[in-house]
């Protein structure tokens, strides 16, 4: 499972979310954003959607980046010709195999998809490019199918409608691993909650590259989201992915991405998200204050990210408030933290308290103690 590459298709998959228009000054910023963090391709919006697609993939080609730059096209020669111009590292081909595509969307059969198929990627593997060949909506597809289209160097398969299980991604990576010796993409949608969930199930029966976009925006409700999977991975083999990606580049990309499609991250996003390392009953409290580990399977400190134990609630338990109290450097005793732990709750029951109001509480607690002493 170590041996994963990212795909990072906020710039395609990433354009196809309802609110997404970048500027080719974004694209280039996020390009590099993306780059620093260091995912290992970047895919692009297919230069033949429009001239401004064209023109930004030469632009992105152009910055000279360390990750591989891969565009998107339909399974036609006219398509990929034009994306060859643009000087992209690879090629990303994609048709639709499903009943649902061959009847209501391109009305092509079989025979037809394999004999464009190979009239293209012959084409792009004798330009010298990397050219994977991808089935959208493949776990609607016939399997034998999708594994008639092979001699590239990488097959895809994409849940394109967001219904797989972790269960089928396994069963059909499983199989396509069994009869393909090249590397398998896999790109999941997210309709129904799975997509960090399969890409893993991929990941652990063969598969080898992996699509995301940034906050997992696009078509619908998007893909896997970089940082949810980075997570993912990072829990199964931490110093391996410490190692591949720059983890504290991470909420940057992010906020560079919400900022350009006009949304805010997530309150409970993976690793960045406001409380992803909020910890507030007494219990955890405790145990984190011992050991993070006790209920922290990511380090925040990895991902530039800070702990915190809120204590200011009616589910807050002494040992985070003694915590509170040694921070503060107050003499009060054990048994003096209990007490008031008890007027929090108390107070607690009425409305939540801020840090600031614990604080005060607890100063005037220490200030009647040295009194006290005097
Ligand atoms: C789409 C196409 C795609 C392509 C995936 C791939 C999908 O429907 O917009 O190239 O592997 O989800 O099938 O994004
Ligand atoms: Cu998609």
């Amino acid at each position: 499972v170590s041996n994963f590459k990212i795909i990072e298709s906020t710039l395609r998959e990433g354009e196809q979310f309802a609110n997404a228009f970048f500027t080719t000054e974004k694209k280039i910023e996020i390009a590099k954003a993306l780059d620093e963090f260091g995912v290992e391709y970047l895919e692009l919006t297919s230069p033949a959607a429009s001239t401004q697609s064209y023109n930004d993939c030469k632009a992105i080609v152009g910055l000279g980046l360390n990750a591989k730059i891969l565009t998107h096209v339909r399974c036609h020669m006219d398509d990929a010709k034009l994306a060859v111009e643009t000087g992209v590292d690879g090629l990303d081909v994609v048709i639709g195999t499903s009943s649902y595509l061959r009847e209501f969307s391109h009305g092509k059969d079989m025979q037809y998809i394999i004999d464009t198929a190979t009239e293209v990627i012959e084409y792009i593997k004798g330009e010298g490019l990397e050219v994977r060949f991808s089935s959208e909506d493949s776990f609607r597809s016939d399997i034998v199918d999708l594994l008639n289209l092979i001699g590239v160097n990488r097959v895809g398969i994409a849940d394109t409608v967001g219904c797989a299980t972790p269960d089928q991604v396994a069963d059909l990576v499983r199989t396509l691993r069994g009869v393909v010796s090249c590397d398998i993409e896999c790109h999941f949608h997210n309709d129904t909650g799975c997509a960090i969930a399969n890409a893993y199930a991929a990941l652990q029966n063969g598969a080898t590259h992996v699509d995301t976009s940034v906050l997992g925006i696009g078509e619908r409700n998007g893909i896997p989201p970089l940082g949810g999977f980075i997570a993912r991975m990072y829990a199964a083999d931490k110093e391996h992915v410490k190692s591949k990606y720059n983890l504290t580049k991470l909420r940057e990309v992010e906020n560079i991405v919400a900022d350009a499609v006009g949304v805010s991250v997530p309150f409970n996003n993976y690793v960045t998200g406001y409380c992803a390392f909020t910890h507030k009953a007494g219990i955890h409290a405790k145990a984190i204050l011992n050991n993070p580990s006790t209920y922290e399977i990511l380090r925040p400190e990895d991902f530039g990210m800070t702990r915190y134990v809120a204590i200011g609630h009616r589910l807050t338990g002494w040992n985070a408030v003694k915590n509170r109290v040694e921070q503060l450097g107050l003499p009060l005793t054990d048994s003096d933290c209990k007490q008031i732990t008890n007027k929090i709750k108390n107070l607690a029951d009425i409305r939540p308290l801020s840090l600031d109001d614990v604080d005060k509480l607890l100063r005037k607690y220490g200030a009647a103690k040295s009194e006290d002493s005097h």
